[in-house]
């Protein structure tokens, strides 16, 4: 007898779509098989009844230690990236390990709920007291058998430009964060963004971590830092342990120039995160009409082979107000807003907050539907990437190493409408579009 049954999930491989059961054990696993009539024995059956089942949804950049404090102790009124760390700097004091721990517990419960199960969280280190860090710490723990979070040491008042940046950064090395962080269009000169690149890869390769900066947030068509760091991704061979985030520069980038950086990055083999809600939101600001997007060149860089994900970067803090922790809001906004609207594009944004993202992190065998894998996966009410996209659906079910931790009942809407009796809306696609 194993310990769990999915029973005819839909499952969509580059053979195309089929129906499957699942056999799972001992949070593993153990099959997957053209749908049985006999199936056997299982202490729990879920009956997935044609849903499709992917894996689980990852979130490649999020801001945990900031999560639930927006308008403490004020509101961004400007909604400037500059007035967010400018509140957040405000705040910084206010914290305790309680109050970190309380709320970046509450988001990973939404996160988990919306069917994700890997975050990759930046952590503030440029605070003495290491209060936000020591608390994520112990978060990470706490949450280890569902969520798999790995904590990145994010300078965010700078490694060169804040008082023991460099001896901060080291010591959140070695108290055991997962990556390491920059900030280098926040340092006060190009010349220390560019040594700040360097401090980061040399502890990044002294305590065998990965990089994930910020790079080049700022609608500054001269903030090109993203060159520095892909640069030192392929000398060093750290290759696609690297990670630019933000890089929103890129949407001001002169054609001749991106056409220079694409080889450069492509070469490099890092990956990029694009955090579409946030950064509509927070580029643009100093510019009168026509106004800036300030986006990574997402389409391109996929074109020429890049690995590209999408990222929520906050929720209810400092920089943006809104946010449910779910990553299918993300795709849908970052659908619109870097124009991926063709079908196999749309679906390609459905990568990008899964296995693009689980790339990014580096997951490899510790993720995906395939025998021998942790048992973690959503299930889905739709028929396919292009569908939970466009109705945005949440999971019906979500199982972590093998256990049902989330389940979401469809909520019906009943219609009245001149002409037919009182019915159920159905949002289903009328068309098929093949994917
Ligand atoms: N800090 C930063 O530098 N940029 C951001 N987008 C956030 C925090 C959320
Ligand atoms: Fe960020």
């Amino acid at each position: 007898m194993i310990d769990l049954l999915v029973r005819g999930a839909r499952l969509i491989t580059a053979d195309g779509p089929s129906l499957v059961d699942i056999h799972i054990d001992e949070g593993t696993f153990r099959a997957v098989l053209p749908t049985s009539d006999q199936p056997p024995e299982a202490a729990t059956v879920i009956d997935a009844n044609g849903a499709l089942i992917s894996a689980p949804f990852v979130e490649p950049h999020v801001h945990l230690d900031a999560t639930l404090t927006a308008g403490e102790p004020r509101w961004n009124e400007s909604g400037t990236l500059w007035e967010g760390i400018a509140c957040w700097s405000e705040r910084k004091p206010m914290l305790t390990r309680n109050d970190v721990r309380d709320r970046a517990e509450e988001v990973l419960r939404w996160y988990a709920a919306n069917g994700t199960l890997h975050v990759r969280s930046h952590v503030d280190i440029t605070d003495e007291n290491l209060v936000a860090l020591d608390a994520l710490l112990e978060v990470r723990e706490r949450v280890r058998d569902v969520i798999t979070l790995q904590l990145v040491a994010f300078p965010q008042e700078g490694i060169c430009s804040f008082p023991r940046g460099e001896e901060l950064l080291e010591e959140a090395a070695r108290r055991g964060v997962d990556v390491i962080g920059a900030i280098p269009h926040f340092e006060d000169t190009r010349e220390d963004g560019v040594r700040s690149i360097d401090v980061a890869v040399d502890v990044a390769q002294r305590y065998g971590l990965r990089i994930d900066a910020h790079c080049d947030e700022i609608d500054d068509e001269q903030s090109r830092f993203i060159e520095v760091l892909a640069t030192r991704a392929h000398r060093t061979g750290m290759r696609e342990r690297v990670t630019a985030s933000h890089t929103t520069a890129m949407g001001s980038y002169n054609a001749a120039y991106s056409y220079k950086l694409r080889r450069i990055v492509a070469r490099a083999g890092i990956n990029l995160v694009c955090n579409p809600l946030v950064n509509l939101h927070l580029q643009g600001r100093f510019d009168s009409y026509p106004k800036r997007r300030g986006l990574t060149q997402v389409k391109e860089m996929l074109a020429a082979g890049v690995n590209v994900a999408f990222g929520h970067d906050d929720i209810m803090d400092p920089w943006y107000p809104l946010g449910t922790a779910n990553p299918v809001q993300v795709a849908h906004a970052g659908a619109h807003a870097t124009q991926l609207m063709a079908p196999t594009e749309v679906a390609e944004c459905f990568r990008m907050v899964t296995d693009r993202a689980a790339a990014t992190l580096g997951l490899g065998d510790g993720y995906g539907i395939d025998t021998g894998r942790p048992a973690s996966f959503v299930l889905l009410p739709a028929t396919d990437p292009f569908d939970v996209i466009r109705r945005q659906v949440r999971p019906s079910h979500v199982v972590s190493h093998g256990a049902l931790i989330a389940t979401t009942p469809a909520a019906p809407t009943t219609l009245t409408w001149p002409g037919r009796d009182a019915e159920e809306v159905d949002f289903q696609r009328r068309r098929d579009v093949v994917l």
